[in-house]
């Protein structure tokens, strides 16, 4: 046996980490159902590393150095499940199995509960950053057990995006943590490209301006605050020009958002924990009335806007009105999105990190930012912060945006511009902060309806109304 390390599943992803790992100087075992695959690789790229190809996974388990360690890059589901099959067969104790692959997280739980059994590690692994990452530095999330990240922490740290010279690549929590932050990073991309083509769309309304025009307003907002690859990626797609038609690529574009499930399960998660994150569920919702096209059909010039072409005055103060909405909301999203890593690691025992998180997402992945940085120190002041709004840094930062943001989502109603997610952040935002809610009105409905009894704010204990007779209350226990 000689290779440090072994990838099966060779189709671009687990091609890419191979070339990857082998560029940095690891002997690589490498393996794929169709052999083809891995013929094609080693034509290919066999040069550009030391790499150990086997046609049979017992061929392949038998290349590796112990503990040995397998990296899965399959498509996730069953052919995951039948890759850890064929590889548990021929592990032993103490060797670790890792799935690289998009799995949703109570699967990896199951899968690395069934493992143990076996004495074998199973490690699900969060990588972000799609092809390019995979090749050239992926952010990466690692599951499984502290014992296995002593051996496998050091190669993936190696072959990860790094940012000033740290890098992208943590030990997350035990069994499906890495999976699971995964998942909530998706979550919150979802929400900062929501509202991302919010700004553009209020930009474009409120001040009719181009496509092109725009894009210029967003590279010059990715020299400050919202630095990122987000938005400088939407400066390039509005400055983009069709080929065909010679207008704005982002006008020939059918403007129905499709998802492959990430958002989805997050939302999910999100209200099994009970944990409110409206900014990636408004954005998954988005992306669903997109594409909701017989309501469209039937909405669209059907339905009355009761508002004139809106016409902005001062157009400088506007545009810094929204860029200020846009960072307050998506502090709000994030805030939500750690809130949720904070809740699910108390209920799995993950005991996650918060800031090491929003450091391993700086580079390698979608998200990355400069403002992680800010998420990063947060958490280094108060680890046990219960809010991320609530650190003085985000408190400032989102305080002296509020007017501009309250300006804006103002105007965004009144003149029928759609902001789904500016709307509902500036919501959670006032709802979090208020001192009393109407939630007090909807526990006595469910009282007066369901007898589902109340607590006072004057008195200790359980109380319910009895509303259908002399309506005096009653202490429960
Ligand atoms: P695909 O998701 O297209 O999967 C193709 C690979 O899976 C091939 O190697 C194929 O083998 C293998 N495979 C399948 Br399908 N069923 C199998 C089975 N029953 N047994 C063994 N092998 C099986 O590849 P990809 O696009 O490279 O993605 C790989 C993983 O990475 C996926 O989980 C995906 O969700 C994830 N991903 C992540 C990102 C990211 O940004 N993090 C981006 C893209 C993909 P074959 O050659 O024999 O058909």
């Amino acid at each position: 046996a000689t290779a440090d390390v072994g990838v099966t599943g060779l189709a671009v992803m687990g091609a890419n980490l191979a070339r990857n790992l082998a560029r940095h100087d690891h002997t690589v075992a490498v393996h794929n159902r169709t052999y083809a695959r891995t013929e094609k690789l080693m034509s290919e790229y066999g040069d550009e590393g030391e790499f150990v190809p086997s046609e049979s996974v017992a061929d392949f388990v038998a290349s590796l150095k112990k503990p040995r360690v397998a990296i899965i890059m399959v498509k996730a589901g069953a052919g995951t499940d039948a890759v850890i099959e064929e590889l548990a067969a021929e592990m032993e104790p103490g060797d670790i199995i890792v799935d690289a692959g998009n799995a949703h997280f109570p699967d990896t739980i199951r899968r690395e509960k069934a493992l143990r059994e076996k004495d074998l590690h199973f490690v699900g692994t969060g990588v972000s950053g799609g092809e390019e990452g995979a090749l050239n530095g992926p952010s990466i999330m690692p599951g499984g057990t502290a014992e296995s990240y002593e051996r496998l922490g050091p190669i993936l740290e190696d072959i990860s995006a790094k940012v000033d010279g740290v890098p992208c690549c943590t030990h997350v929590g035990t069994d499906g943590a890495g999976h699971f932050v995964k998942m909530v990073h998706n979550g919150i991309e979802y929400a900062d490209m929501q509202l991302i083509a919010e700004a553009y769309d209020l930009l474009r309304k409120g001040l009719g301006a181009s496509a092109a025009e725009i894009a210029e307003i967003f590279s010059n907002w990715n020299t400050g605050d919202l630095e990122s690859y987000l938005i400088e990626i939407t400066a390039e797609v509005l400055a983009h020009v069709d080929e065909r038609t010679g207008t704005a690529f982002v006008d020939v574009v059918l403007d129905q958002a499709e998802q492959k499930g990430t958002g989805r399960w997050t939302v999910q998660n999100g209200l099994d924990l009970g944990v409110p994150i409206t900014g990636i569920a408004e954005a998954t919702f988005a992306r669903s009335l997109s594409g909701s096209v017989p309501q469209r059909e039937a909405a669209h010039g059907t339905l009355p806007a009761h508002t004139a072409e809106w016409s902005v005055q001062d157009r400088e103060s506007f545009v810094e009105d929204v860029r200020k909405a846009l960072y307050a909301s998506k502090v709000v999203a994030y805030s939500q999105g750690f809130d949720q890593i904070a809740a699910a690691s108390a209920e799995h025992g993950w005991d996650i990190d918060r800031g090491a998180m929003a450091r391993i997402w700086r580079g390698g992945c979608i998200i990355r930012a400069r403002f992680l940085d800010r998420i990063t120190e947060a958490y280094e002041r108060t680890p046990g912060l219960p809010l991320l709004l609530a650190d003085p840094y985000f408190t400032d930062a989102v305080g002296n945006g509020l007017e501009s943001w309250r300006r804006v989502v103002a105007g965004a109603a009144q003149n029928g511009v759609p902001t789904p997610a500016f709307s509902s952040s500036l919501a959670y935002y006032d709802a979090v902060r208020a001192e009393r809610l109407p939630a007090a009105l909807v526990q006595a409905q469910r009282d007066y309806f369901g007898a589902h009894t109340y607590h006072r704010v004057d008195a200790e204990g359980t109380f319910h109304t009895l509303w259908s007779q002399d309506r005096s209350e009653e202490k429960q226990d």
